[in-house]
């Protein structure tokens, strides 16, 4: 850059998770179920629509030992070896979406965890009826959106960019 120019935003807070602002991430993952039922598109859609903002994605069958240790909290639940195993079942989408709130409101989007309690209008609501084929994941506090995001993600597959949409969105 030479001297004059107008500085780049900056890069800095690609590192260090910022708790509370618009650069907050989520770990979001379409299940094997979503990706077996096509809902991908419809799935990334609403996380576009609503304006937050995709650093990170891969499509990938995980391994069980991934898997077991992004459910560890669950380990002693009568149904972890056959979450486990249904999650290894087919490929997933793993993402990581950034913006204002996005743990919580990343929730909201996604419903409850057992989509008969989940309202229309919700990806769970909407799109299945089972609690052990609810399509997607969503992180449901900072501390486990860190956690998962670096257990799926190497720091270099999240991309820093600002998008052209941002000051319209903020
Ligand atoms: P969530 O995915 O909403 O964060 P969770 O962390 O309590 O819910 O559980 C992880 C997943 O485990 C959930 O998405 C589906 C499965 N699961 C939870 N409770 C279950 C149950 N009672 N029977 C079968 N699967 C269950
Ligand atoms: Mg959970």
């Amino acid at each position: 850059m030479g001297s004059g120019a107008s500085a780049p935003r900056p890069q800095a807070t690609c590192g260090q998770r910022p708790t509370m602002s618009n650069e907050e991430r989520t770990f979001i993952a379409i299940k094997p179920d979503g990706v077996q039922r096509g809902l991908v598109g419809d799935i990334i859609k609403r996380f576009e629509q609503k304006g937050f903002k995709l650093v990170g994605m891969k499509f990938i069958q995980a391994p069980e030992s991934l898997l077991r240790e992004h459910y560890a909290d669950l380990k002693e639940r009568p149904f972890f070896p056959g979450l486990v195993s249904y999650m290894a079942s087919g490929p997933v989408v793993a993402m990581v979406w950034e913006g204002l709130n996005a743990v919580k409101t990343g929730r909201v989007m996604l419903g409850e965890t057992n989509p008969a309690d989940s309202k229309p209008g919700t990806i769970r609501g909407d799109f299945c009826i089972q609690v052990g084929r609810n399509i997607i994941h969503g992180s449901d506090s900072v501390d486990s959106a860190n956690t998962e995001i670096s257990l799926w993600f190497k720091p270099d597959e999240l991309c820093c960019y600002t998008s052209c949409a941002n000051e319209w969105i903020y």
